[in-house]
């Protein structure tokens, strides 16, 4: 009998997050994405689980990223960035999504401006961490794995 295939992750991150540790590093902090991206995967490995790990200031090929594992990701997690407040689009796209969602903000949006105090994504989220650093990452990657096999919305 052919093997079935691990389950998936993708990580999704938007715009300027391609600089974190290059700047603000008293918001950010000093972890680079890459370093982000080998701790999800470690995480990721220790679940027993596949990480795809993307990034891109372009809000189309966010959406169609999205649109592309929309049926085969077992978790997406998303820190869309700006887009988080601003974006119908992206929230509509992620509407679509069959596996778990999970977004991620490394700062806690809610105790800075107040225009970052509102997600368009939160509402289509089965998990929000916002606040917890660069760990919220790993923190969402756990969460995935151990949501495996729940449907979405339970
Ligand atoms: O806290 C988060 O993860 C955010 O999603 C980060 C976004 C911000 O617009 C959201 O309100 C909250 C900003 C991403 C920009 O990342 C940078 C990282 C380092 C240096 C400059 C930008």
């Amino acid at each position: 009998m052919a093997e079935s295939p691990r389950p998936s992750i993708v990580v999704l991150n938007g715009p300027n997050l391609n600089l974190l540790g290059e700047r603000e590093p008293h918001l950010y902090g000093h972890a680079t994405l890459a370093d982000v991206e080998a701790m999800c995967r470690e995480a990721a490995e220790r679940g027993g689980h596949d990480l795809d790990f993307r990034q891109t200031n372009h809000e189309g090929v966010l959406i169609d990223w999205i649109q592309e594992i929309r049926h085969s990701a077992d978790g997406v997690i998303i820190n869309a960035g700006g887009w988080t407040h601003t974006s119908v689009a992206v929230r509509d796209a992620l509407c679509n999504v069959d596996g778990t969602i999970v977004e991620v903000h490394i700062t806690d949006i809610h105790a800075r401006e107040d225009f970052r105090r509102h997600s368009f994504i939160s509402g289509v989220a089965d998990h929000v961490i916002v606040g917890h650093g660069v760990r919220g990452y790993v923190e969402a990657v756990d969460v995935v794995v151990s949501r495996e096999g729940v449907p979405r919305g339970h």
